[in-house]
């Protein structure tokens, strides 16, 4: 028996593996739909499909309920996710999709997301040929930002190791390029391009039926753990001498999610593979993607994420598939260390003596607030910079590669729109959330809007406890999927329902530690009284430099999630 009939999961596949395959590849019957005006969503298997493109159907849910009961289907939109493989983008590009927000977006903003790219939230149909092209014509793509396919590659923002930081986000964008669906139906449909017969194309590294679940990639620089390793099925670790770039270790198997109530789902790190010498990048790349095609749970999609597969069939099972699809041994792992995961806001000179300035961007929504005008200022800058802007995998912006003479400009301007505010403590940089409501279905709780007061609770709370200066890495998410990655924080708050969340405390400064479940299911007036009493113990006790995840497991507050797939569900400590 081959080890691929080996691993399979026998049983009924999952529903999305039908339309997969029925999709002629991703095609489906988009473009019937697209000049169907009676609805304004996608039907049938067009639903999901529309993902592989990078798009997904929302509607408000703070308006679903009055617009039922005018008898009103939901206001259908889409909301877009484009690829930027390590989150570059040119100014001529920004002053693009500025625009394309003003004039399309219901919401006209631009949502910057934990995987370093932007959301378009609310296009309605009609407009959705003319945001794919007006995007084309800039040199943007939404290409497998969704669906079953890798998604965009991040790599660590900041380009301070300029040299280092060059060639690491050349391997971001060869390895985005590389694990791309190969279909022309992206360019049929939105593009207008020559149509192909899908029986004549392949997809050599996804296969036809793509992958069993989402899949994410990162290239991530050393000591900054900015995009969250853990978090990700496959990870490029650089390992440098001097300025140039040598190799990478790999790290297969994170991802965060999980269903409340279902103990067979669970966050998880990933393993190191060993080390790998540069030129096998792609061939490894292309391996790990495919042994978690082959191997991956086609049948309970709760499952199916390639973490779930190194748990069934064993890491060093699958590590030896990789070696050999990609013909290669790995080596061991070359040291490397994670000291920080927080963006480094405010100026910093790279070592080519170019400046790069990184702006808070609170929740990542880039929008003229009446007392700050973030879109606008965001705007003005694109109209004079003259270097790259960088999303950070924190939902930031970095005004990148500014000379000396440009940099008095850039300033004045983001001071003036208050993209740059010396008020912001460092807590409400360390804080993040995912979107949640109004535009995610899946959403439980309020996420992005509860943030800001729960941040100044945070804030007033630390003050209190003569702790002001310090931060906690504190993030909230709407539901157990984990977009603001809260199962990488000190603090993390996962939605349970309507104003209830679970308080997980105990995950590290740098992201190597899943923080435990601490209270289930309950209100943000009960997990400030909580965090209140915690706060005050750590201010009291912490020891030098201890941070407050490390604090409450030294302090046995806590038990550490050491081994996740065994040790997650313990019983509250
Ligand atoms: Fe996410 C689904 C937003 C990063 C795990 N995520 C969604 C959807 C598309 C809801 C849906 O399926 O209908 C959300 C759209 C909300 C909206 O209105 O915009 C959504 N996810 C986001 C973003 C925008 C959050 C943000 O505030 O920035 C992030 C977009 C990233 C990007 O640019 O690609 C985002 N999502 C993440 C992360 C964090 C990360 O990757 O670093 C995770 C956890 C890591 C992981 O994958 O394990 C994450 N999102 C999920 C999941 C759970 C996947 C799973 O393994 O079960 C879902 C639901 C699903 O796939 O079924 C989901
Ligand atoms: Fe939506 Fe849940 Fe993701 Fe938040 S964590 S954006 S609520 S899917």
């Amino acid at each position: 028996m081959s080890n691929d009939e080996k691993y399979l999961v026998q049983g009924k596949l999952s529903d999305n593996e039908r339309l997969k395959k029925d999709s002629n590849l991703l095609r489906g019957t988009i473009v019937q739909d697209l000049s169907d005006d009676v609805t304004g969503g996608f039907t049938a298997d067009n639903f999901q499909l529309i993902r592989f493109h990078g798009m997904y159907q929302q509607d408000d849910r703070d308006i679903r309920a009055e617009r039922a009961k005018q008898k009103l289907e939901p206001l259908h939109n889409v909301m877009l996710r484009a690829r930027l493989p390590g989150g570059v983008i040119t100014p001529k590009q920004w002053i693009e999709i500025d625009k394309f927000a003003e004039d399309y977006s219901i919401y006209g903003s631009i949502r910057l997301t934990t995987r370093q790219t932007f959301q378009f939230h609310g296009v309605l149909k009609p407009h959705i040929k003319s945001m794919h092209q007006t995007l084309n014509a800039t040199g943007i793509d939404s290409i497998a930002t969704a669906g079953d396919v890798n998604r965009n590659v991040l790599c660590t923002s900041n380009p301070i190791e300029s040299a280092v930081h060059k060639q690491a986000w050349d391997w971001a964008v060869k390895i985005s390029e590389y694990l791309l669906p190969k279909t022309n139906a992206y360019a049929e449909i939105w593009l207008d391009g020559e149509k192909v017969d899908s029986t004549q194309e392949d997809e050599p590294i996804l296969g036809k039926n793509y992958l069993p679940r989402k899949f994410k990639t990162t290239v991530v620089i050393p000591p900054h753990n900015d995009v969250d390793v853990h978090a990700n099925d496959l990870n490029f670790v650089a390992i440098a001498d001097g300025d140039k770039l040598i190799g990478f270790n790999v790290l297969v198997g994170g991802g965060l999610a999980m269903t409340h109530g279902d103990k067979s789902t669970f966050p998880r790190k990933a393993d190191d593979f060993g080390f790998i010498s540069l030129d096998k990048t792609l061939d490894v790349a292309a391996a790990v993607v495919s042994t978690q095609r082959d191997w991956g749970n086609r049948v309970n999609r709760k499952n199916a994420k390639t973490k779930y597969t190194l748990e069934r069939v064993g890491v060093e099972t699958f590590k030896k598939e990789v070696e050999k699809r990609a013909d290669i041994t790995f080596a061991p792992s070359r040291p490397y260390k994670f000291t920080s995961r927080g963006d480094r806001f405010g100026w910093v000179e790279g070592i080519d003596g170019k400046h790069h300035l990184t702006l808070f961007i609170e929740n990542g929504r880039i929008l003229d607030f009446p007392d700050k005008p973030l879109k606008t200022g965001m705007l003005e800058i694109a109209k004079v910079h003259a270097g790259d802007i960088r999303l950070t995998a924190n939902q930031n912006l970095i005004v990148a590669g500014v000379c000396s003479s440009q940099k008095q400009v850039i300033e004045d301007i983001a001071v003036k729109h208050k993209l740059m505010q010396a008020s912001v403590s460092k807590q409400r940089q360390d804080s993040m959330a995912c979107v949640s409501l109004p535009t995610c279905p899946l959403a439980m709780a309020e996420a992005e809007r509860y943030l800001p007061d729960a941040v100044s609770q945070i804030e007033a709370m630390l003050e209190k406890h003569g702790v002001g200066n310090q931060s906690i890495i504190y993030r909230i998410t709407g539901c157990p999927n984990g977009c603001g990655r809260a199962m990488l924080a000190e603090i993390g708050l996962v939605g349970k329902g309507p104003n209830k969340y679970n308080l997980h405390i105990g995950g590290d400064r740098e992201g190597t530690r899943i923080p435990r479940l601490y209270r289930e299911n309950i209100s943000d007036t009960e997990i400030m009284t909580i965090l209140d009493d915690l706060i005050g113990q750590w201010a009291r006790a912490q020891q030098e430099n201890e941070s407050f995840g490390d604090y409450v497991i030294r302090a046995g507050i806590i038990k550490p999630v050491v081994d996740s797939a065994r040790d997650f569900y313990d019983e509250l400590s």
